[in-house]
């Protein structure tokens, strides 16, 4: 079952929370298959922020141990903490939990210690914390931003399409997909007579929306167990943010800058875990916290 998210801090610019805005300092780990950290990797990709919060990408495939780096599928060893299992990064701030740790995770180098793991938190982070970092000025939540919205695309996309697949009887199941496509067709028919769904300018509610719907076609169909009926076909992607807005392009990110070019190639094993942090603030530029 997906499970709560357990930290719900933030990174504030006026050093209201314990985790102030620092480049450098924070990691973003991911993984590339989730809808929830795909969110914050699109707004990581428009407020340019890839010097400034580094980020890692667990391996595709997980066990019961949770998301791990490196081993068995060949993607890069965690280069930040050496982590094996992101499940290590829960340690410090709750030594007794034996939970999974979720992805998106937002984890300060600092303090060693997971600020966030609540995607929707994360992205306002990102939207609004490091701004003194970034020439970008977007705000992807102008006053207008209808929380209710969000909060029904929540319920009936985001997690709706888990209720489809984790439904234990075909009652539940016909509810979930059944509530799934009317909210995209209540959403099709919002998007009529105007581009995004809060009117010209796209918004968070836009990206939450944006990253359920686009993996229909592969990967949800498995998470629904089934072909929707014949009449029900996925929503076509007028429904969708993707066609007018530049996607930005994830996959591929841009090259490490020296400082981290460096930090990659240390592989975890060949220096002790432990000075990996404090080794990689300095090479981030991570002013030091008391
Ligand atoms: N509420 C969380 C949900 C995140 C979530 O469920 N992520 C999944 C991947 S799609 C995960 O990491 N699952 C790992 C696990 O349950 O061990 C958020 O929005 O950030």
């Amino acid at each position: 079952m997906r499970q709560p998210s357990r930290f719900l801090d933030h990174v504030c610019p006026d050093g209201t929370t314990a985790y102030p805005a620092a480049a450098g300092c924070y990691v973003l780990y991911v993984s590339y298959a989730c809808p929830w950290a795909h969110r914050a990797i699109i707004v990581r990709r428009l407020k340019r922020l890839e010097d400034v919060m580094p980020m890692a990408v667990v391996n595709p495939y997980r066990d019961e141990r949770g998301w791990g780096f490196g081993e068995p599928v060949g993607s890069a060893a965690e280069p930040f903490e050496g982590f094996r299992f992101l499940a290590e990064a829960s340690a410090p701030a709750d030594p007794d939990c034996t939970g999974r740790v979720t992805v998106p995770t937002l984890w300060d180098t600092a303090t060693r210690i997971i600020v966030c793991n609540e995607s929707a938190l994360i992205m306002r982070t990102l939207d609004r914390a490091f701004d003194a970092f970034t020439d970008v000025r977007l705000d992807l939540r102008p006053p207008a931003l209808v929380e209710a919205l969000a909060e029904e695309i929540y319920e009936d996309v985001n997690n709706g399409v888990y209720r489809c697949g984790f439904a234990a009887i075909q009652a539940a199941y016909d509810e979930a997909v059944g509530r799934l496509f009317a909210r995209l067709d209540l959403l099709d028919r919002r998007l009529a007579d105007r581009r995004y769904l809060m009117g010209p300018a796209i918004t968070e509610v836009d990206w939450r929306l944006f990253t359920t719907p686009v993996r229909f076609d592969p990967r949800l169909r498995r998470v629904l167990q089934d072909e929707p009926a014949p009449d029900r076909r996925p929503p076509e992607p007028r429904a969708l943010p993707a066609r007018p807005v530049p996607a930005p392009r994830h996959r591929r990110d841009r090259p490490p800058r020296p400082g981290q070019a460096a930090l990659l190639r240390h592989a975890p094993a060949a220096e002790p875990e432990r000075d990996l942090p404090r080794r990689a603030r300095a090479r981030l530029g991570c002013p030091a916290r008391t």
